[in-house]
């Protein structure tokens, strides 16, 4: 719930400015945050919870896998670190989000970055960078041995259900934990009482050994596992009964000296994923007969980084290395037929490996200014292995290699090297209760698997989806100017970007006689607009809160606006918060949104105000119990991002079927509790 964050942001914020300013500090203020994800609130995933926190927004296809969006970027365009691995989903369509991976009540803290403010930990990330992040525990002489928590959830909209736990064992020398999460929910009612195809079951869990041999050195192992199952996209043409995630992590961090740290991390990830369109929704009838096509897919990711990191009076300098290697491999097959099919290498075993380095300062003039800056230069390497297999299918079945011939005119070696240069520039400065920061930003990023080589076969009448391996990489020219002011009974933060984007890798679709084709190419874009964020506190218990987000996306090769940009939204709550108890009011707000991207499917949306409801209550010290409902009114209304192929939803059939954007879910009543030892 949107509230509850707001409220636990405000909270964990005040707490950051005034235990733990230098942290603060060192994420840059107005544009990062860093939150606590352990909290009571109602959300389907990590990627729902994002999209919770003010600035975040997220495309919804069903009921989990929500795909973020920061200042209209999305997908690879934002770097999101699962405890400081890459993992890229296994689905083409984009069903499994990293975010989907990501326990979210396994995590001590979420660092959210808007545009670049760090090179750390990769290459891109021009939207934004996401950190979820698992800390050291702590164990002093005196300190019990066995600490942890566990909590529920019960969602009536849906009969959504949660429950997760943690357990920490440990002492001086070292500790074990688990974590573990449980998540099931059936189809959701949207506003006017529509079912929407949606449920899904999701088990996570994991362990980390680590070992804390003094006070300078900590080494960890761990692992951890997804298992989906039965998830239910009412947006996409297919369901998906299984999606599997493991990794494996080596981490370590050791303090030389005084002065200089070193600490590195090398981890790998496998996800299997498995889509179609007949196990878990009535297959499609295409001349008489059902027309049954599944989807299997899988996507290995290693990440690796050694980094060394100094701080000598006013003067804090960090460089390293980072590796990242991905390949990804699906296959579209007819499973109707007798044999089976093969009707496409939609990503003909796409491998992508960037290999770069980085190095950044920070100087300290004063206690009022701070200059921060820092290169990074990656060689990048993309090849799609098995692009000359032509598929075992049909006659009209082409091989990856001749699909981009025929697009693209593109032959020959089909490999991409590329250098990605990246640099930032920051100045801050604090005056008075006023935190006034600029930061100017170059960075790069390749085309990713399904941009440069997705390679998907169409017979008549049907949909083409070609990567073009001649796309030049994307370059961002990135401007923020921000102000953030803090006083006893108000606070404010307003942050202006801009974004000049060359080389934007832009997805279109065009028709080619009987059959439409999704295409990309290179054109010049930009992003820019303001995110606004204040409240006043009075009367000793009450507070009032509000945030805005007014953005635009151009496409200023052709006019026009780019896709998955949100229409202007904000909202505004209302808090009372007498002792041990919160309660609230919240009102979500988004104007109508009429310019659209027909490239995309765009539809229109009307504008929107929901209600929502929250109690919490803090029982004691460890427990919390909290209680809320979503949507009020049970107004029915849509996230103008969300899919627009609700068509495509198989119980969207009979007079009540409707062809719009996905809408979201109707009133949910909601309880959660949780409990800390
Ligand atoms: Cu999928």
């Amino acid at each position: 719930m949107r509230f509850w964050c707001a409220v636990i942001f405000f909270v964990v914020y005040s707490a950051c400015a005034s235990a733990n300013e230098l942290a603060t500090v060192r994420v840059g203020a107005a544009v990062s945050s860093e939150l606590s994800p352990d909290v009571l609130h109602s959300a389907a995933d990590s990627g729902d919870w994002l999209r919770q926190q003010p600035g975040v927004d997220g495309v919804r296809m069903g009921g989990h896998g929500i795909d973020p969006v920061i200042r209209g970027q999305s997908q690879n365009r934002l770097n999101i670190l699962l405890d400081d691995s890459f993992v890229y989903g296994g689905c083409p369509n984009r069903m499994d989000p990293p975010t989907a991976y990501a326990p979210l009540h396994s995590y001590d803290e979420v660092e959210i970055r808007k545009g670049i403010t760090s090179l750390q930990d990769g290459p891109g990330g021009s939207g934004g960078t996401v950190l979820f992040r698992r800390v050291t525990p702590v164990f002093l002489e005196n300190d019990a041995p066995v600490r942890g928590d566990f909590g529920g959830r019960y969602g009536s909209n849906g009969d959504s259900r949660e429950a997760w736990t943690n357990l920490i064992v440990g002492n001086e020398d070292g500790y074990l934990r688990t974590f573990g999460q449980y998540g099931k929910a059936n189809n959701y009612e949207d506003g006017d009482g529509r079912e929407i195809a949606s449920g899904y079951e999701i088990r996570q869990g994991g362990v980390i050994l680590g070992w804390t041999p003094n006070a300078d050195s900590e080494w960890s192992v761990q692992y951890e596992q997804t298992r989906e199952r039965d998830v239910q996209f009412a947006g996409a043409g297919m369901d998906s009964p299984r999606s599997d995630s493991t990794t494996v992590a080596l981490k370590g961090r050791h303090r030389m000296s005084s002065r200089w740290t070193l600490s590195g991390n090398v981890s790998w990830n496998q996800v299997d994923h498995l889509m179609d369109n007949f196990s878990l929704r009535p297959a499609p009838i295409q001349m008489g007969s059902a027309m049954k096509v599944e989807v299997p897919s899988e996507s290995e990711t290693l990440t690796a980084k050694l980094m060394a990191e100094s701080v000598s009076g006013p003067t804090e300098i960090a460089f390293g290395l980072n590796a990242q290697r991905n390949r990804r491999d699906a296959v579209l097959r007819n499973v109707s037929s007798s044999p089976v099919l093969e009707l496409a290498r939609l990503w003909p075993d796409v491998m992508i490996r960037h290999l770069g380095g980085f190095a950044e300062v920070t100087q300290h003039f004063s206690d009022q200014q701070r200059l921060s800056g820092g290169v990074r230069i990656d060689h990048a390497v993309a090849r799609p292995r098995d692009s000359n297999e032509r598929p075992a299918g049909p006659p009209w079945v082409r091989s990856a290699a001749q699909l981009y011939e025929q697009a693209y005119g593109v032959r020959g070696d089909l490999e991409v090297r590329e250098w990605l240069p990246a640099a930032f520039l920051r100045f801050e400065l604090d005056q008075q209760g006023h935190h006034w920061f600029a930061s100017a930003s170059y960075s790069e990023r390749l085309g990713d698997a399904s941009e440069l080589y997705i390679a998907r076969n169409a017979a008549m009448g049907n949909q083409q989806w070609i990567g073009n391996p001649d796309l030049a990489p994307e370059a961002h020219r990135q401007l923020d100017i921000g102000l953030r002011s803090q006083a006893s009974r108000w606070d404010s933060q307003l942050t202006l970007f801009a974004d000049d984007v060359e080389d934007y890798i832009y997805r279109e679709q065009v028709q080619i006689g009987t059959i439409k084709r999704d295409r990309y190419r290179n054109i010049r874009a930009s992003l820019y607009g303001l995110e606004w964020e204040g409240g006043v506190r009075y009367a000793s218990h009450w507070e009032t809160r509000a945030q805005a987000l007014i953005m635009r996306g151009d496409n200023r090769s052709d006019g026009g606006t780019l896709a998955q940009v949100s229409p202007y939204q904000g909202q505004l709550s209302q808090h009372w918060r007498p002792g041990k108890w919160d309660a609230s009011i919240t009102l979500r707000l988004a104007a109508a949104n009429d310019r659209l991207n027909e490239d995309a499917g765009e539809q229109a949306s009307a504008g929107y105000t929901v209600v929502d409801l929250g109690l919490m209550w803090m029982v004691s010290q460890n427990a919390e119990i909290a209680l809320g409902v979503d949507n009020l009114f049970d107004k029915r209304y849509v996230n103008f991002i969300n899919r627009n192929r609700a068509a495509s939803d198989p119980l969207n059939i009979g007079e009540d079927s409707f062809t719009d954007t996905l809408t979201e879910p109707g009133r949910n009543a909601w309880i959660s509790a949780s409990y800390r030892f």
